[in-house]
């Protein structure tokens, strides 16, 4: 197999975010979220099941196997199987996530997506989160507006925040306050590399190396999942 890229990497660690996940509805946003979550499903995760974000349940293959339209969507978020990978324009140490606007709410300087499903997600089910660009204006000590809920302002008994995987490590909210750690680096990064673009203090006692994709892997995402190679034009080394 040639050289992995920073790409598969990323795509073996959301995969991963699945492990154990059984017969879950699996709701990635994006290319390396979807690539990740098609890769579980044809590996480690054959009861996996794909939404395609709108109405749809796809194969790995995206074909349809399923009708899901929205107002079914909120029964399984209300119900709790389902495990979804979102973005954030911004994150913060308990994993308060934005993806609503940037500056002030009632007058923004940027108006982004909106709350969209983040909070409800947040509070209802297993939620993780994939960021391209890991950087200081991601990773903030504070975000603007809360879309997604982190453990601080945690409600209920099913918050559940599992991981956040980035072009730069895997990280979770595995420590004693919740706040967020640093599980793994990828192949060729520092851990001074992910503390140098955080923008807050992060634990990282027992840092690990992100592992490789396998040979299957490696063979399923570059002949059948992106024979197009564009998982390489998200993420950057
Ligand atoms: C910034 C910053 C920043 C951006 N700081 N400025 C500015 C300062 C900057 C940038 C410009 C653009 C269940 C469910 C649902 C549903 C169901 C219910 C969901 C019904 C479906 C519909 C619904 C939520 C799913 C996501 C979000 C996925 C992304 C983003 C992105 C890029 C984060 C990767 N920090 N940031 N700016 N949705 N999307 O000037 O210009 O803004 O910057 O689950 O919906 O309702 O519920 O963000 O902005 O998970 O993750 O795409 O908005 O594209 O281009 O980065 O300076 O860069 O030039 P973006 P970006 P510039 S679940």
């Amino acid at each position: 197999m040639g050289d992995v890229t920073r790409a598969e990497v990323c795509a073996a660690a959301c995969a991963d975010l699945f492990a154990g996940a059984g017969e879950t509805l699996a709701s990635p946003m994006g290319l390396l979220p979807s690539l990740g979550a098609r890769l579980a499903r044809l590996t480690t995760e054959p009861d996996l099941l794909l939404s395609d974000g709108e109405a749809f349940l796809l194969t790995s293959e995206s074909t349809v196997e399923g009708w899901l339209p929205y107002r079914k969507v909120f029964d399984v978020v209300a119900h709790g199987r389902r495990h979804v990978v979102m973005g954030a324009n911004q994150i913060d140490r308990f994993g308060n996530q934005n993806i609503s606007c940037i500056g002030d709410h009632g007058k923004p300087t940027r108006q982004l997506l909106g709350f969209r499903g983040a909070p409800g997600n947040t509070i209802n089910h297993r939620t993780s989160y994939w960021v391209p660009k890991h950087g200081p204006r991601v990773f903030v000590e504070a975000v603007d507006v809360i879309s997604g809920v982190g453990y601080d302002n945690a409600v209920g008994p099913f918050h559940d925040l599992h991981r956040v995987v980035t072009n730069l490590a895997v990280l979770d909210f595995g420590t004693a306050d919740h706040s967020m750690r640093i599980v793994s680096v990828h192949p060729g990064v520092e851990v001074e590399d992910v503390l140098s673009q955080t923008g807050f203090p992060l634990h990282h006692d027992d840092v690990g190396e992100t592992r490789l994709p396998t040979d299957e892997e490696l063979d399923l995402l570059r002949t059948v999942l992106d024979p197009a190679g564009k998982r390489d034009r998200e993420v950057r080394e």
